[in-house]
């Protein structure tokens, strides 16, 4: 089993060059509240934490990113680098993001509005929730 979950976006490209469309429900497996994004991030580690019902989808815009997902279980990795490929992290799993090329833009979708109480900060409680 693995954790890495990469969803093909669609791409729509041609001789004037590519156009990725993305839409809730579709490529994306949820209803999209919210986005943000990373960039210039002086290749400082980022995440250390897990969401205890969130549900995202990561997109390397530009550049590169490695992200290690771990469930308390198993731990898995990839560098994402694609424009075209979507992470899909589900809820529970802890996520820490490092190796960010100088150009990195990072393109979160989430499932839901912003909320701190959604987080767990401590991986000893993470591991602790997970298994209950
Ligand atoms: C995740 C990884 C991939 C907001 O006010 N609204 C927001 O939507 C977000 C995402 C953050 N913030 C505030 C909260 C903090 O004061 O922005 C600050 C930095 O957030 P944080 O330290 O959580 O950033 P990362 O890069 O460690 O984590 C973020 C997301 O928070 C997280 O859900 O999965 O990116």
């Amino acid at each position: 089993m693995s954790l890495i979950q990469l969803i093909d976006l669609p791409n729509f490209g041609d001789q004037r060059g590519e156009l990725v469309a993305i839409e809730s429900n579709q490529s994306i497996p949820f209803e999209i509240k919210r986005l943000y994004y990373i960039f210039k991030t002086k290749n400082q580690s980022r995440g250390f934490h897990a969401h205890i019902n969130l549900k995202q989808v990561a997109i390397c815009l530009k550049g590169s990113c490695r992200f290690v997902l771990d469930n308390g279980h198993l731990k898995d990795e990839i560098l994402l680098a694609s424009p075209t490929k979507g992470l899909l992290i589900e809820s529970l799993i802890w996520r820490e993001i490092r190796d960010f090329s100088d150009d990195c833009v990072l393109l979160i979708l989430a499932n839901e509005h912003y909320n701190e109480n959604d987080y767990i900060r401590n991986y000893q409680a993470f591991l602790n929730k997970v298994s209950t």
